[in-house]
């Protein structure tokens, strides 16, 4: 099958036009006693949920920490949220880590002694450890629509609710209320879709791999997707309810150079009107695709490249109209015979990830660069350096705040993973 705009624009037409099928329809062909042994464990997970009981607890209030600089070359306001020596990192680069109205930003900090999903309130700089003293939740991800996020703990999704007060005192409480439960070894982040009705999760049984939907206003749970091979990376679409992406795990983002051997596709789309999954496109041998990521317009942008030579790798930011099937590079990176693996990671990119205004595109490198791409024009800011030393310490991982007017990322400047915030210059 043959990359091209008509393969494409055939999945965008099954996305808006196909029928929703039904149950009966979808089950009928999968008669495996196991799967339907899955499908109603699912159902009776979700009607345990419906009768679950919501716990909360008041949250430890830290003080700031916070650090501001300028950088010296853009001028732009850097942030650090936090500055302890302990491994402060921000949310993978699409998961939603500022909650609806920009109030908090969620982190990840090991300060603890484990892992724990942290937020620093931007309003006053204070640190809330929002985690309760028993076991620690994962994957948080933040609501488009209220102070909420959702977390998995113990193969199960929860949701905290906060009630969050700054007036005299700083107070953030939370309510926690179970969801679903995870039917096997949890997958990738949780999704939320573009008007917050549903979460997608991804889980293994054995061989297979699937995706799941909560659907938050009845508390039902469903499976969409059973797949034969690895996944990872679930996305929903920015603007459409019912569109999902995920990756496809092939132990490397390169496909392979000899064309005899099978072709890979890196990212595949998942319409939950058809539920069929359709790959965006297959790379040609030899070619670079990760680090995809939902942006505006029906667009994904990601890295990709068709240079490798050991560690030696070109990382163009390119996007992906998935109307058209068009693929251009929006960030070039660059590629010379001579260039060592260091000097071209300085000018490649390896994340990226889209402002939600539409404005830009920020990505960021091995060597810490932290840089935007101007969406009509591609030209490149270098908003700010000296965040990862090329050979060690956490990737940047850049993503946006709601507004496109700040971008979030991890920095190693200070000797330590610390959660960093880069102002996008206003005359920019
Ligand atoms: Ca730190």
């Amino acid at each position: 099958m043959e990359r091209s705009a008509f393969r494409v624009s055939l999945l965008i037409n099954q996305i808006v036009f196909a029928p929703w099928p039904s149950l009966g329809a979808r089950e009928t062909p999968d008669s495996e006693m196991k799967y339907k042994l899955i499908k109603y464990g699912i159902q009776l997970c979700s009607l345990a949920a419906c009768t679950a009981f919501a716990t909360s607890w008041e949250c430890e209030i830290l003080p700031p920490e916070q650090r501001i600089e300028y950088d010296a070359q853009s001028g732009a306001k850097i942030i650090f949220v936090t500055t302890r020596k302990a491994a402060d990192t921000n949310l993978y680069f699409h998961d939603r880590c500022f909650l609806w109205d920009n109030k908090m930003l969620l982190f990840l900090s090991d300060r603890f002694g484990r892992p724990e999903i942290m937020a620093c309130l931007l309003e006053t700089g204070e640190l809330v450890r929002l985690n309760p003293q028993d076991e620690p939740a994962a994957h948080p991800l933040a609501s488009l629509k209220g102070d909420r996020l959702y977390v998995t703990r113990e193969k199960r999704i929860y949701q905290w609710q906060l009630e969050i007060s700054t007036k005299s005192k700083t107070v953030v409480k939370i309510t926690e209320e179970k969801l679903a439960d995870i039917p096997g070894e949890q997958k990738s982040g949780l999704a939320e879709n573009s008007d917050a009705t549903l979460l997608a999760f991804a889980y293994s049984i054995d061989d297979d791999d699937y995706i799941d939907l909560y659907d938050i206003k009845s508390a039902h749970v469903r499976t969409i997707a059973r797949l034969d091979f690895r996944i990872d990376h679930l996305q929903f679409h920015r603007q459409r309810p019912d569109v999902l992406s995920f990756s496809r795990s092939y132990g490397s983002d390169w496909a392979p150079l000899d064309a005899n051997e099978p072709r890979h596709a890196r990212f595949w789309f998942l319409s939950l009107n058809s539920r069929l999954p359709v790959p965006a496109f297959y790379q040609v041998p030899g070619e670079l695709a990760t680090h995809e990521c939902w942006w505006v317009n029906d667009q994904i942008t990601f890295i990709g490249g068709h240079h490798r030579v050991g560690d030696r790798e070109e990382g163009h930011v390119k996007v992906l109209d998935i109307r058209t099937g068009d693929i251009r590079i929006i960030g070039a990176g660059a590629w010379w015979e001579e260039g060592t693996a260091s000097q071209l990671a300085q000018v490649n990119w390896w994340h990226a990830s889209g402002s939600p205004d539409g404005k830009w595109v920020a990505a960021d490198n091995w060597h810490g660069i932290i840089a935007l791409f101007n969406a009509k024009t591609t030209e490149k800011k270098i908003l700010t350096t000296g965040h990862r030393i090329y050979g060690g310490g956490a990737h940047p991982h850049v993503g946006w705040d709601l507004q496109g007017e700040m971008v979030e990322f991890t920095s190693n400047k200070l000797g330590n993973p610390d959660v960093c915030i880069g102002v996008v210059p206003k005359e920019w």
